[in-house]
C-alpha cells in the first residue's frame, strides 16, 4: 500500500459505548487524513450519524435473513458475509475490529473467505474482563486475539489483563484513547449553565450505559453526601439496566428533586462543558473515555482506583481516586475541591492540560496509522 491512501473497513459496536465512540472518532480522523474508511454493521454507529460525507466514512449495513430452520439470526455470519463483500468491492487492505468477539472473529472469517485484508483488533475491555472470561466465549476470544495480525489495547492495565486471563504471549501494543479538545471544551455561554443549575449550585455529572459495572448507585450515594453539605445538582446521562434502581435510590436518598436523568444522546460535549465534577465509581474500567472527555472540558474527575483509570486520572492532580465502593472518600474528595475555588481552578486546568498534552488525536491517531502501515509491509 506504499504511502498512498489506505482502504480500511471498521467493525464495532454501534450503540452508546466507549468502544463504538473510539471506532467512530478514529474512523472520522482517518477519513479526514485522506484514507478510505468503510464501517460495516447492523446499524450506524451512535456518533457517526450525520457525520459522514462524500469523502467518507461510508457505512454498509449488514443484511439479515430469517429462515424457518434458523432458531437465531446468526449476525456474526451475516457480518462476515457483508464484510467480505465490502473487502472485495472496495479493495479493502485491512479491517479494524474493535472488540475480539464478535468483531475480530467476523473479520478473521472474512479474511479467510476473501484471502485478503489484514486484521487489526483493538481490545476495549469488556471482551476481556467480562465476556471473554466466560467459558462459553473463552476459546473464541483467545483465538481472535491470537490470530489477528496486530492487537492493540486501550491501556497497560488491559494489555496485562489480557495476557494474564488468556495466557497469551503475543505482542499487544498499548494505544490510548483520545479526545478532540477543540470539540470537548468549556462552554463559555453563561446562559447554557443557567438553564440547568443555579449559579450557587455545584453541577455534578455521570455519563455511562448504566450497566452494573458502572456502580451508578455509588454515584447517587456520593451525590447525596455532597448535596447534604452544599447546594448541588446531578446530571445522569445515559441509559441502561441499572437506571430504574438508580431512580429508586435517588428517591430513597431524598435527592430526586436535584437529580436529572437525561437519557442517552451522542453530543455530550455541551453538557460536559457546563459541568463542575465528573463521577466515575466503576468497579472496572479499562480506560474511562467519558472521564477523559470531561477532563478535556476542564471538569475534574472523582473516580474509583480501578482498571486503567489511574492511567488517565492522576490522584490529587486532575482529579481524585478512591477505592471501589468507598463513597465516603469520594464525597470527601468532591467536597474538598468544590469548596476551594483556587484548588478547583488548578485541578480543572490540570485536567484540560492532561487531555490536550497526553491524549490529543494528533498524538494517538498516527500510532494507529503507523500500525496499519506496518501490517501491510
Ligand atoms: O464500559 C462501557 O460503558 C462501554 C465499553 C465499550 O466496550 O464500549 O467501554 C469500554 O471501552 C471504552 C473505550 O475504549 C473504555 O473507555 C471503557 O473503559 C471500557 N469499559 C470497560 O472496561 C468497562
Amino acid at each position: 500500500a506504499g504511502q498512498g491512501p489506505l482502504h480500511v473497513a471498521v467493525l464495532c459496536h454501534t450503540g452508546a459505548g466507549g468502544s463504538g465512540v473510539v471506532a467512530t472518532e478514529l474512523g472520522l480522523m482517518v477519513a479526514a487524513a485522506g484514507h478510505d474508511v468503510h464501517f460495516v454493521g447492523q446499524s450506524m454507529p451512535f456518533r457517526l450519524a450525520g457525520q459522514h460525507s462524500m469523502r467518507g466514512p461510508y457505512f454498509h449495513q449488514v443484511g439479515g435473513f430469517a429462515y424457518a430452520l434458523f432458531d437465531q439470526p446468526y449476525p456474526e455470519l451475516a457480518a462476515a458475509n457483508a464484510l467480505s463483500d465490502v473487502i472485495l468491492e472496495q479493495g479493502i487492505d485491512l479491517t479494524h475490529a474493535h472488540y475480539a468477539i464478535p468483531h475480530a472473529s467476523a473479520a478473521l472469517h472474512a479474511q479467510s473467505i476473501t484471502g485478503r485484508s489484514r486484521v487489526i483488533t483493538t481490545l476495549h475491555g469488556t471482551d476481556v474482563t467480562l465476556v471473554g472470561t466466560e467459558p462459553a466465549f473463552k476459546r473464541t476470544t483467545r483465538h481472535a486475539i491470537e490470530h489477528s495480525d496486530h492487537v492493540t489495547a486501550v491501556s497497560h492495565f488491559l494489555a496485562d489483563q489480557t495476557r494474564e486471563v488468556f495466557g497469551i504471549e503475543r505482542e499487544i501494543e498499548v494505544i490510548y484513547n483520545f479526545v478532540d479538545s477543540e470539540r470537548f471544551r468549556r462552554v463559555s455561554d453563561p446562559g447554557a449553565r443557567l438553564r440547568v443549575a443555579q449559579p450557587e449550585e455545584a453541577l455534578l455529572i455521570h455519563i455511562s450505559n448504566f450497566r452494573p459495572v458502572k456502580r451508578v448507585q455509588d454515584v447517587l450515594e456520593v451525590f447525596a453526601r455532597v448535596a447534604s453539605e452544599m447546594p448541588a445538582r446531578l446530571l445522569m446521562v445515559g441509559d441502561g439496566p441499572e437506571r430504574p434502581n438508580a431512580v429508586e435510590l435517588a428517591i430513597k436518598l431524598g435527592v430526586i428533586g436535584r437529580t436529572h436523568f437525561l437519557g442517552s444522546f451522542p453530543d455530550v460535549q455541551g453538557i460536559l462543558g457546563i459541568s463542575d465534577l465528573f463521577l466515575l465509581p466503576s468497579s472496572n474500567e479499562s480506560f474511562g473515555l467519558a472521564a477523559l472527555e470531561a477532563m478535556s472540558c476542564e471538569v475534574p474527575v472523582v473516580a474509583a482506583r480501578a482498571g486503567g483509570i489511574p492511567e488517565v486520572v492522576s490522584d490529587g492532580v486532575n482529579g481524585f481516586l478512591a477505592e471501589v465502593g468507598d463513597v465516603d472518600a469520594m464525597a470527601d474528595a468532591a467536597l474538598s475541591i468544590l469548596r476551594s475555588p483556587e484548588r478547583y481552578r488548578q485541578m480543572a486546568q490540570a485536567a484540560r492540560a492532561t487531555a490536550v498534552g497526553e491524549f490529543a488525536p494528533e498524538l494517538i491517531v498516527p500510532q494507529y496509522l503507523a500500525a496499519y502501515r506496518r501490517m501491510l509491509e
